[in-house]
């Protein structure tokens, strides 16, 4: 789906421009536990945002920055968002969503508080009403993209960090540009490859890991059940709920493989990701189906994510429940499954 009336990118900054014009002070709002992706744009956006108005902007984020890559991306790149809580979000007059809407269930915007401005690539139409400005493009492959467009429309000098923190967004949400990349995220990936800083990229993507980071891997490839071409694993408690994502990933490496599904529990939710081999699936489908009733979910194309609240119940029994399901949804016949490494 693309935009109804296509309009111009020029247009569009100067719509941005006119919709933060008489604002003082807005808080660049990113989904919870934010990815390079969310990070890159909102810092982005902020600095855009800065330009072409006289707004004080500053980029702020709810849950954690676990993935020591995402941390050393804010070391390396010396940006320092704010943890959002409580009255946090009362010191602002306008809010910008990137990276995910309202509605979605993975970010803090408060129930029933409507953004000024949305900026995001992700499948499905939020609760958009009455929000001001909205740029929701299905087609790209790292909202990244669609900040830099604003940025070069503008003519906004984005400073070396920026330039590599957008550059660094969109290698990695997309893989190098194999998934989900598009015409634009491919312009955006080669304008900003000579002016990226090619060490700090490094460094971050060579980031060092605590001694649980491996111990998770452990615990991922001991608890995995290949169930056809599903492969399904449980960490148990993790720290960091990107953890999943990171397993569920390294899981679809297996050949024969079509789907990897990663499960845990995140204080007092079961938190699972999911991805998949299979082009032309919908990952965000059928995690949905998934935790119908029991939490939300979303996602794009080839990668979902999903979270259930324990509401007092035991992780077990909801964990078991929610694989109960996939497997019905993924591999009916094969419900049984066998260790992926038999002892
Ligand atoms: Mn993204």
């Amino acid at each position: 789906m693309s935009d109804p009336e296509p309009i111009d990118a020029k247009e569009r900054v100067e719509n941005l421009r006119a919709t933060f014009e008489s604002r003082r002070r807005v808080l660049v709002l990113t989904h919870d536990n934010p990815d390079p992706d969310a990070l890159a744009s909102a810092f982005a956006l902020a600095a855009v945002l800065t330009h072409l108005t006289d707004v004080e902007c500053e980029v702020g984020y709810a849950g954690i920055i676990g993935r020591a890559e995402n941390r050393a991306m804010l070391r390396e790149l010396e940006l320092v968002p704010t943890r959002i809580h409580g009255d946090t979000l009362e010191r602002f007059d306008a809010i910008a969503l990137v990276d995910t809407q309202p509605g979605f269930g993975n970010n803090s915007l408060p129930e029933g508080q409507q953004p000024t401005a949305v900026v995001d690539h992700h499948p499905g139409r939020g609760e958009l009403d009455g929000v001001a400005f909205v740029d929701v493009r299905e087609g790209y492959g790292a909202c990244a993209t669609i900040v830099h467009e604003y940025a070069q429309v503008a003519g906004v000098p984005l400073p070396a960090n920026l330039l590599t923190a957008l550059f660094y967004a969109i290698k990695s949400e997309t893989q190098e540009l194999s998934r989900g990349a598009g015409y634009a995220d491919r312009e955006a990936y080669l304008s900003l490859l000579p002016r990226a800083d090619k060490l700090a990229v490094a460094r971050i993507q060579r980031a060092r890991v605590p001694r649980n980071y491996f111990r998770a891997f452990q615990v991922a490839i001991e608890n995995a059940r290949l169930h056809g071409r599903t492969i399904v694993t449980d960490l148990q408690r993790v720290d960091t709920p990107d953890l999943v994502a990171e397993i569920a990933d390294f899981l679809l490496r297996l050949d024969g493989a079509d789907w990897a599904v990663c499960m845990g529990r995140y204080q007092d939710s079961v938190v699972m990701s999911l991805r998949t081999a299979e082009e032309e699936a919908h990952a965000g489908k059928v995690v949905r189906r998934v935790v119908a009733g029991l939490g939300r979910a979303g996602g794009h194309g080839t990668m979902a994510g999903g979270r259930v609240p324990l509401d007092g119940r035991d992780y077990e029994d909801v964990a078991a429940q929610i694989r109960e399901r996939l497997i019905d949804e993924l591999a009916g016949d094969a419900a049984e499954g066998e260790s992926l490494v038999p002892n």
